[in-house]
């Protein structure tokens, strides 16, 4: 029996090893708190290790936007198949523009989403508009596609007097209660936590409960922070429909993801959880549509948490504060924007069903670009809040000190250089009554 259950582990035949372990179990039972079979001869395991026994990756479109044998496609009409590839398309536009706007110093900062359209838009498409959403920073088009507009999207970038942060946040770190998105925050990781809890509380308010989840985004890179550990244990030991997220698109800043860990991506830790996990391929839209879609299914059902791993590749470098042709050649970016094209692929199937053509797709990007040129010179011309601004609203309730003494602070500052110094007076000029308010 036990020289029968060592060659069911050894071999890897599950079926065999749980009938096996049953039977065992009449002999020796089991350990208290765990129903753990008894073998006799010693057994490790380590799913990166043994030879193609990596977790396998999901996918219904091969590299020419081709269905794969076998595959079955998510339902997806000519409607929906314009909605995707638009808000696919509309990434890179706004991605083209803002980034250029700050390297013209418009805007401080800008981080694009350029290799990662796929993974962003096909799990949008799949979540329900009121599911609550915790981001990391480079999900703008679960906004866009939840009907966020482009004045909003200028709005937060400029910071100017429609943003609804009043120009507090840095751009990207959106926030819009309106569509169930949560503010963005730069420490990395803090939002699984929260998305933990989130969930639970969608599952204690009878009328959101078996009807919402949490969807929570995070890229590999967070995955190592302790709140990633934190998050998933809370949302499997107090089950609750958190969706966990994860775009493991090769890089945290400059470090490769093969310097970030050493087992088999970020999936191969779900089951630790007990969470049920896929791996899918991010650069099909088809694929994260129909993964995110069943996940999504099952937070509901089973009232638990899931983990999902869209593999993809980081085309931008990190951020505007990053060159990262400082730590990787520009012949693999090339390289994967040419084989690997999420927009292609897609626009390769929309063409094999007869739904997209050149003429549309020269129609589109002409409209697209003068939507978001339209809302970013809108935006260039709008003033920022008021420069008192920048202390309210900073906590609830009652001032506390130290706002106090940092608005007396910037006050003295004003008096002292505002009139006099040069880059003192240009930015002042921006605000509305160029920052006089403060004064008052
Ligand atoms: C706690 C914390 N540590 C470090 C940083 C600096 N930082 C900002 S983004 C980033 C990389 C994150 O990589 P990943 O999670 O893979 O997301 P990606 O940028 O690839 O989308 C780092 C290290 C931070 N913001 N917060
Ligand atoms: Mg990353």
């Amino acid at each position: 029996m036990i020289r029968q259950a060592a060659a069911a582990i050894l071999s890897g035949q599950r079926r065999s090893l749980a009938s096996v372990a049953r039977a065992s179990a009449n002999h020796h039972g089991y350990l208290p708190n765990t129903h753990s079979p008894i073998v006799a001869k010693p057994h490790f395991f380590n799913s990166v290790t043994e030879d193609g026994q990596q977790i396998p990756t999901y996918r219904v479109l091969d590299g020419t936007g081709k269905p794969l044998d076998g595959a079955e496609l998510p339902e997806v009409n000519e409607t929906l198949a314009h909605k995707l590839y638009e808000n696919m398309q509309l990434l890179p536009t706004l991605d083209n523009i803002l980034y250029n706007v700050q390297r013209q110093g418009k805007i401080s900062f800008y981080m694009t989403s350029y290799g990662e359209e796929a993974t962003i838009i096909g799990s949008a498409a799949a979540l329900d508009m009121e599911d609550e959403v915790l981001g990391q920073y480079r999900e703008m088009g679960v906004l866009l596609w939840r009907g966020y507009t482009l004045d909003k999207v200028m709005a937060q970038c400029f910071g100017h007097s429609e943003d609804l942060g009043k120009g507090k946040q840095m751009p990207v770190h959106f926030t819009a209660p309106e569509h169930h998105f949560h503010t963005i925050s730069s420490p990395l990781g803090t939002q699984i936590p929260q998305a933990a809890g989130v969930a639970y509380a969608l599952r204690r308010t009878p009328e959101r409960r078996s009807r919402s989840i949490a969807a929570c985004y995070f890229g590999e890179g967070a995955a190592s922070e302790g709140d990633f550990h934190a998050g998933l244990l809370l949302a499997s030991t107090i089950p609750s429909p958190a969706l966990f997220i994860v775009r493991n698109n090769g890089f945290a800043i400059s470090t490769p993801s093969t310097e970030q860990f050493y087992g088999d991506g970020i999936a191969s830790r779900g089951p630790g959880y007990g969470i049920d996990t896929i791996r899918v391929d991010g650069n099909d839209v088809l694929a994260v549509l129909a993964a995110v879609k069943e996940a999504r299914r099952r937070c509901l059902e089973q009232g638990r948490a899931v983990l999902l791993e869209a593999m993809t590749y980081r085309v931008g470098h990190h951020s505007t504060s990053d060159d990262s042709f400082a730590y990787r050649a520009r012949s693999e970016v090339e390289d994967r924007k040419r084989i690997d094209n999420p927009i292609t692929r897609f626009r390769l199937f929309m063409e094999s069903q007869g739904w997209w053509n050149a003429e549309r797709e020269e129609d589109l990007k002409a409209r697209l670009k003068a939507d978001v040129l339209k809302a970013f010179k809108r935006a260039e011309s709008m003033p920022r809040c008021e420069l008192k601004e920048l202390f309210a609203d900073v906590y609830g309730g009652e001032e506390p000190w130290n706002i106090k003494a940092q608005r007396e602070e910037l006050k003295g500052l004003l008096r002292k250089y505002g009139d006099s110094w040069e880059p003192w007076q240009t930015e002042l000029a921006k605000f509305k009554n160029k920052g006089r308010d403060l004064l008052d």
